[in-house]
């Protein structure tokens, strides 16, 4: 799968000036696959992908309105952990770090994930309780969390003010060591090279205008270059679902709201593990490259914005600066948004719908990124066999309407 280069060939094709092999193929648009996959982000490209791989499907197309990678998938922080609150988030996204673990061997593609640690700061009583809740829940499940003190805080990021001094002291955090971050458009890459080589047809700049649906059943969908008949259509979108599932009838309980984050200009290494503060509403992790990648609490309303304020850059830069007093000097290079798409309880949908063959892998919040090979892989296998598979069991379309929900609010790394 893609071609090898070894470090001095690449160096050579890098000055030759030659054309690069293409990652992944155009193909003119068919009027039939077997399953169309709206979204062409890393859920789309890894369901399709996982399709392809383990279930022997690949007349699958992959249908993006812009670029591939172009929506969420780029538009985050790139951070994986599994120290969710409930058992049936802990043990999904605990997959999902498995698989990040095994992705570049598995795509031949180096998608950078350094697995640097994941401290969550716990300023109050009360958030230590939900860090020991948390650091529990994830012990049952074999994951590597625990309670550590405010010493140790400054053992693993010594630039973090841990004194009395400031508004909010540290008084412990939930210590991950298994979280850390990845490269998010190398993630893109890997799984779009990755469903080329199996067959998948990718086709960007293909926007999705109408999903038919007759006699309760899915048929196609219908796009800004023709349409495509199908028996099986899946949303894979992010920041747009509710509005694709709505094209097939189906109303999904979700609110969007933008996520603002920012990056800073590259400095020398000083800060290993990703570094949350719910209390303080920012979290941040230092790039391979050196930059400083931050975030905060979603923007506090809905919108479909991907665009920057001015509001988001001086509220981040006063809690930072609560943190990590020192970083005070560094400039910030460029911020965006990205859009998350909120359920009620927090946790995703990834599920059939009362349409026959129209299924959803939508509603991932602000967790999209951790949970894309996870996402890919069981959405694969739900729909290859018809089954629900045990580790989305909590997903479910219709917790919403049983009142099942599974609240995974305790795990958000902000303020929602
Ligand atoms: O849940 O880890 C997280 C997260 C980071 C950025 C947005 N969400």
């Amino acid at each position: 799968m893609g071609q090898k280069f070894s470090a001095a060939a690449l160096f050579r094709k890098g000055i030759s000036g030659d054309d690069w092999p293409r990652a992944w193929r155009h193909h003119d648009l068919q009027s039939t696959y077997d399953v169309v996959i709206v979204g062409g982000g890393i859920h789309g490209l890894a369901t399709a992908y996982y399709l392809a791989k383990h279930h022997g499907i690949d007349r699958v197309a992959v249908i993006e309105k812009g670029y591939i990678g172009g929506g969420g998938s780029g538009r985050n922080t790139a951070i994986i952990r599994a120290n969710y609150l409930t058992p049936e988030g802990s043990r999904f996204y605990d997959r999902s770090v498995e698989l990040y673990e095994g992705l570049s061997d598995d795509l031949n593609f180096n998608i950078m994930f350094e697995q640097r640690g994941h401290m969550t700061l716990a300023h109050s009583d009360a958030s230590l309780r939900t860090m020991r809740w948390r650091a529990e829940v994830n012990k049952l499940q074999g994951i590597d969390s625990e309670v550590i003190g405010p010493e140790d805080v400054k053992a693993l990021a010594p630039m973090i003010d841990t004194s009395r001094r400031v508004g909010h002291p540290i008084e412990g955090a939930l210590w991950h060591p298994p979280g850390g971050i990845a490269r998010h458009d190398a993630v893109v890459w890997a799984y779009a090279r990755g469903a080329d080589s199996l067959g998948v047809h990718i086709h960007q700049q293909t926007e999705v205008t109408g999903i038919d649906v007759d006699g309760g059943r899915v048929t196609g969908v219908q796009t800004a270059r023709g349409r495509i008949s199908a028996p099986v259509v899946v949303n894979c979108t992010a920041g747009w679902s509710s509005i694709i599932s709505a094209m097939a009838g189906v109303r999904l309980p979700i609110t969007t709201t933008p996520l603002q984050a920012a990056v800073t200009e590259p400095v020398q290494h000083f800060l290993h593990p990703v570094v949350v503060s719910g209390t303080l509403h920012v979290y941040v992790s230092q790039t391979a490259r050196g930059e400083l990648v931050f975030g905060a609490a979603v923007d506090p309303y809905t919108s479909y914005k991907t665009n920057g304020s001015l509001e988001f850059t001086e509220g981040l830069a006063a809690h930072i600066l609560e943190l990590m007093p020192a970083v005070g000097k560094m400039r910030l290079l460029r911020q965006w948004a990205g859009l998350c798409d909120m359920t009620p309880d927090y946790a995703p949908i990834i599920s059939g719908t009362p349409v026959d063959g129209f299924y959803v892998d939508v509603g991932w919040g602000t967790w999209g990124f951790k949970a894309g090979p996870v996402a890919g892989e069981q959405t694969a296998a739900l729909v290859a066999t018809g089954r629900v598979p045990e580790l989305i069991a909590a997903f479910g379309y219709d917790r919403f309407a049983e009142g099942t929900l599974t609240a995974e609010k305790g795990a958000a790394a902000v303020g929602h």
